[in-house]
């Protein structure tokens, strides 16, 4: 691998980016200005062997994926955001909420399967009270105490914590308690105020979700953290996303993973296009590069098609979340990809990538090796 970075210094005739790529092979953090440089590169071949580089150091050829499901209780929301399909008013004639015994149907049958690990989250409905939120993940936990609980985003728990009036320790404290295990990535975006405006005025905004995704850690609650692009962001908006990820990782250490989540338009209000492949590969790559306090990058599957998926996991991605079973966030958007995968063809997009799928449950820990 160095002798191939070797050969493409040799041919680029960039010599900023060959500095930059000495900066990485030497292990040193880069800085903003330098990660957008990678970002406006054209040597994607460059750029991507650096930063499999740095995640082979990390990860040896081991690409991760979980047996999971994602269950979404109900997409009645009261944001609306605009690049959001999913979200719909209670009187829209897709609105649904799911009773308990529907939730606890679907976690059963995920467990028979053998999966790890329920991961939750909703739209906000303005009738539901603090307790229902506490009650879903007790009850879960009463009847499923083995599955792993991934529940809530940060906008859910600001959004707890305003109409109970509690602060958010409280309010991680009473579901953690209840049973809850950690917290998805999920209401990032981007960070940006401008870009918030655009796109979500009205949920937590990014001081909020790093303070939420703060608290979460400072209680032992390990959270995943996001970032939505290819919409009205400028590529210096999604450094600045980062920075303040890599700012609070390094505060906290809490963060599993980082997940760059492509845009998908269709049926949204924000409209616009898809990303390219080339986009979604320098995203992953970049983020492995410049997020040098990450140990996962999360190639996932839904947003980037199976297939960018399978190739990035050889352009620093180290992870391709799960069976999922039914996603419906990005689905309502227009994403061509199935709604969930069998463990068979996880297992061999990963084999075809050249890499080994390793199980692993939500904490990373090893649940089987696929040689
Ligand atoms: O926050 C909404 C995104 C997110 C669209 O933590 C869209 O392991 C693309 O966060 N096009 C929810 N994306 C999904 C999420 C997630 C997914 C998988 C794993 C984990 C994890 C977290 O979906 C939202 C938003 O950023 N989203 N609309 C759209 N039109
Ligand atoms: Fe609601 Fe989340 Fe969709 Fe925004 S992104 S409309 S908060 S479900």
């Amino acid at each position: 691998m160095e002798l191939v970075i070797e050969d493409l210094l040799k041919m680029s005739g960039d010599k900023e980016l060959v500095r930059i790529a000495e900066k990485v092979l030497e292990e040193k953090r880069l800085t903003e200005e330098e990660a957008l440089y990678l970002y406006r590169s054209d040597d994607l071949a460059l750029v991507g062997h650096l930063a499999e580089f740095v995640n082979r150091k990390k990860n040896g050829m081991n690409a991760y994926f979980i047996i999971n499901r994602q269950i979404n209780p109900t997409n009645v929301c009261v944001y609306q955001c605009d690049f959001c399909a999913f979200g719909v008013k209670r009187s829209d004639p897709k609105a649904y909420e799911m009773e308990m015994d529907e939730i606890l149907k679907k976690v059963e049958e995920t467990y028979r399967m053998g999966g790890k690990e329920i991961h939750m989250v909703g739209g906000i409905p303005a009738h539901w009270d603090y307790d229902k939120y506490i009650n879903i993940v007790k009850t879960i936990k009463d009847h499923f105490p083995d599955i792993v609980l991934k529940a809530w985003t940060a906008v859910e728990i600001h959004h707890m914590a305003k109409i109970s009036k509690k602060s958010y320790r409280e309010v991680l404290q009473e579901l953690k308690e209840a049973g809850l295990d950690a917290l998805p990535g999920g209401g990032a975006e981007i960070f940006s105020e401008r870009v918030r405006k655009i796109i979500a005025p009205y949920k937590a905004n990014a001081e909020e979700y790093l303070e939420v995704h703060r608290t979460a850690h400072e209680l032992g609650i390990p959270t995943n953290a996001t970032m939505l692009y290819g919409h009205v962001e400028t590529l210096e908006e999604r450094v600045e996303h980062m920075k303040r990820i890599r700012d609070l990782q390094d505060e906290t250490g809490g963060f599993q993973v980082f997940i760059p989540l492509a845009y998908w338009p269709e049926g949204t209000r924000l409209g616009g296009t898809r990303t390219s492949s080339v986009d979604d590969l320098k995203t992953i790559a970049v983020s492995r590069l410049y997020l040098d306090n990450f140990d996962h990058i999360k190639a996932y599957w839904v947003t980037l098609g199976e297939k960018v998926a399978q190739v990035a996991l050889n352009f620093g991605a180290d992870d391709l979340d799960g069976t999922i079973e039914e996603e419906k966030i990005v689905h309502s958007a227009g994403t061509t990809s199935a709604y969930g995968h069998s463990v068979e063809r996880l297992v061999k997009l990963i084999k075809k990538a050249g890499k080994i799928p390793v199980e692993r449950d939500t904490f990373y820990r090893v649940v089987r090796v696929y040689q």
